[in-house]
């Protein structure tokens, strides 16, 4: 339906992700700078809502069944610019998203983070979604090896960022790729370059007053953490608002996964990867 059906619009902003790579807190970090003049800063509606209310996904969201507002027939109704996102690889896009000029923006994370946070939110998000008793409690190692292998919702984990990152080569304009780590490792500059790219970059009176800052703080997990809103119920009747603020740290994977695994990911990564001028840090237990 999503891929038959969207129409895009020219301002229309896209993120794109494969899951648990960082998009709650894109999400969080892009609805935050695109309505920054529309609320005073202690009246965002982030304080209010969970992140995934705000900017909506689409084919299990606006597409799927259990979803609310908006339906598909809601779209044209939304403010512009329309905030969405969407965890299809790049090739499974509907059309008019890639003939239109609406941008994209794509996070990626490590695959050894996302393995293992991927994990998790299956293990604690998706027993409620199931019956107890439907509920196949897979061990990590399992897990590791189907994702490994490329067995995994939204297609292969490789061939997924790859193919975001060969069309951020191509199409710099419309496409906008960025890396977890590098948003933990220098907020600052990923910031400025997220509101540049969507068309709203940071006067020089906003970053006197610190107002990047005060948007790297909001968005922060610590503080959407314990915010009310994210610590309880859920959304889209199922998903668990608070199994979408588990550490945020980079490294975990290599912690929780057994060396042999680290190695083999990361011998696969050098793999997939190589040619391709793109590179996530390998981290190892030591
Ligand atoms: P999704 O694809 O289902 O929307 P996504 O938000 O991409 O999930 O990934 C969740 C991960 O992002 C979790 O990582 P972890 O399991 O390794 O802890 C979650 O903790 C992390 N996360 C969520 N919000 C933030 C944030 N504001 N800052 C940093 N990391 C965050």
């Amino acid at each position: 339906m999503f891929q038959r059906h969207f129409h895009a619009q020219d301002t229309d902003l896209i993120i794109a992700s494969h899951p648990k790579t960082g998009t709650t807190w894109l999400k969080s970090l892009l609805f935050v700078i695109v309505n920054r003049l529309k609320h005073p800063k202690n009246e965002s509606p982030l304080l209010k809502h969970h992140p995934h209310e705000l900017v909506y996904r689409l084919e299990n969201g606006v597409y799927g069944e259990a979803f609310e507002y908006p339906r598909p027939q809601h779209l044209k109704e939304l403010p512009s610019p329309r905030l969405f996102n969407t965890h299809l690889p790049y090739n499974s896009l509907p059309e008019s998203i890639l003939s239109s000029e609406c941008r994209v923006l794509y996070i990626s994370r490590n695959p050894l983070d996302t393995v293992v946070s991927f994990y998790y939110f299956i293990l604690d998000g998706m027993r409620k979604i199931l019956h107890e008793e439907e509920f196949i409690n897979t061990s990590l190692e399992d897990f590791f090896e189907d994702f490994y292998n490329g067995r995994n919702t939204n297609g292969p984990f490789f061939e997924h960022v790859i193919g975001y990152w060969k069309a951020s080569l191509e199409h710099p304009d419309k496409l906008l790729f960025l890396k977890y780590e590098d948003l933990k490792k220098d907020p600052v500059s990923q910031v400025k370059k997220l509101a540049e790219f969507v068309g709203m970059p940071f006067s020089p009176q906003e970053e006197s007053e610190g107002v990047i800052q005060n948007i790297i703080q909001l968005c922060s997990i610590k503080n959407l953490k314990e915010l009310e809103v994210n610590k309880s119920g859920v959304f889209n009747k199922y998903f668990d608002k608070k199994s979408y603020f588990r550490k945020g740290e980079v490294g975990d994977g290599a912690h929780q996964l057994a060396p042999n695994m680290v190695e083999r990911m990361n011998n696969l990564m050098q793999e997939k990867l190589e040619g391709t001028g793109l590179s996530f840090e390998c981290i190892s237990q030591s």
